[in-house]
């Protein structure tokens, strides 16, 4: 079984190669991936020599380097994770969150037709969905929730959806997609919430909370997530999406807060900050469709993750800290410069 992981030098998709050389053993992963400022070769060091694996640094929009990829190694399937992923940047500068996130999806998928796979999977997200109130929390995402973005990161991800849908209906290409909330853990961006309020802490630097700090998330261990989609591949109907989360919703204070107690910091560092425009209010995914048909159930309570998180920051400050040099400084200084 060889299988293409684009965007492998990202925050998912390198726990998700990870995963699936420990759960696969045989399985041979090639992973794709244009390096953008999100991406980090330094990640996936410790299988960079393996026999099973293989790297090939290539944009997912450039269709001749993604022929040549699928013409060499022929892959049983192909998994989606290449993107442009943070929301901020998509409000500053959205023509590139359309080049990756759609049409880089149209050559993946072309190149499938053309070569042949058991499977196509695309990794949406809940925000396809919108969001919900905060004033009514019985209300969930399912999969049949209509998709209602709000930024232009969840718009272009909604398109790409629903190309995926029409591949499969117009050519036959056997996909699917799940829509998945939160992640948190190991080899996540500094840009995000939870990385960058622990990079921040350890720095005695301000922690910056949009707006009141009211909006909720639905945090899942990004290691549930990987087994989600192992499942999704090998047992998931063709066509179908699934909704992945674990009913773990909080407030983005809330979070901040347990990150101060974890870290032994004062909320005083907490600073209240200009809101994100149309900044999405709750996300609350409902995981029964994965859980029925595939009997998913996340495994990683957040009192432990968020605690195995906090510990894997500390013990691999070299991995951030390089990052948060460079070209993130320039982004960092524009979006907060002003605290
Ligand atoms: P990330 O930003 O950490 O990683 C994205 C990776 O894609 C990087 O390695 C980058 O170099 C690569 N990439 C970007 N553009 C590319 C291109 N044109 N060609 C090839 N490679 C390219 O993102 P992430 O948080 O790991 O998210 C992975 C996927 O999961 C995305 O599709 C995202 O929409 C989805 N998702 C993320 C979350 C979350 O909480 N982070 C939740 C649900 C779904
Ligand atoms: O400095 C900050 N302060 C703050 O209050 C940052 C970076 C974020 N926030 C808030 C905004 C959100 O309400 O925290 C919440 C989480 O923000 P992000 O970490 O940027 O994540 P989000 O916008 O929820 O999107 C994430 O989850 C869904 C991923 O980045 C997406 O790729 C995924 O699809």
């Amino acid at each position: 079984m060889t299988i293409i992981v684009t965007g492998g030098a990202g925050f998912i998709g390198s726990n998700f190669i990870f995963y699936m050389l420990k759960e696969h053993p045989g399985y041979r992963l090639v992973c794709l991936d244009k390096l953008t400022y999100a991406g980090n070769l330094s990640t996936l060091e410790s299988v960079l020599g393996r026999d099973d694996f293989r790297f090939v640094r290539a944009d997912i929009c450039d269709r001749e380097a993604v022929e040549r990829l699928f013409a060499e190694e022929k892959p049983d399937m192909v998994v989606n994770f290449a993107a442009e992923s943070h929301v901020d940047r998509s409000i500053e500068n959205p023509g590139i969150f359309l080049e990756t996130n759609i049409l880089g999806t149209s050559v993946l998928m072309d190149a499938c037709r053309k070569y042949g796979v058991q499977r196509y999977h695309q990794v949406s997200t809940d925000e396809v969905y919108g969001d919900l109130p905060l004033d009514r929390p019985d209300l969930f995402f399912t999969e049949e929730t209509p998709l209602h973005t709000s930024s232009p990161y969840s718009s272009s991800k909604a398109g790409a959806d629903l190309l995926v849908l029409a591949y499969c209906r117009t050519y036959g290409l056997p996909v699917t997609i799940s829509r998945c909330s939160n992640n948190y853990g190991p080899y996540h961006f500094p840009e995000k919430l939870i990385p960058l309020m622990i990079a921040n802490a350890l720095a005695n630097k301000p922690l910056p909370v949009y707006g009141e700090g009211l909006n909720v998330r639905d945090w899942l261990y990004v290691e549930d997530h990987c087994r989600a989609i192992d499942l999704i591949i090998h047992k998931g109907r063709v066509g179908e999406v699934y909704n992945v989360g674990g009913h773990n919703e909080k407030q983005n204070i809330e979070i901040v807060k347990i990150i101060c107690r974890e870290l032994d910091r004062s909320e005083e560092l907490i600073v209240h900050v200009e809101d994100r425009k149309g900044h999405d209010r709750r996300y609350a995914i409902d995981p029964a469709k994965i859980h029925r048909e595939l009997g998913w159930l996340p495994e990683t309570k957040f009192e432990d993750g968020i605690k195995k998180t906090v510990r894997w920051y500390l013990d691999n400050q070299k991995w951030w800290q390089e990052i948060i040099s460079g070209e993130y400084q320039q982004y960092y200084e524009k979006m907060y410069g002003g605290i």
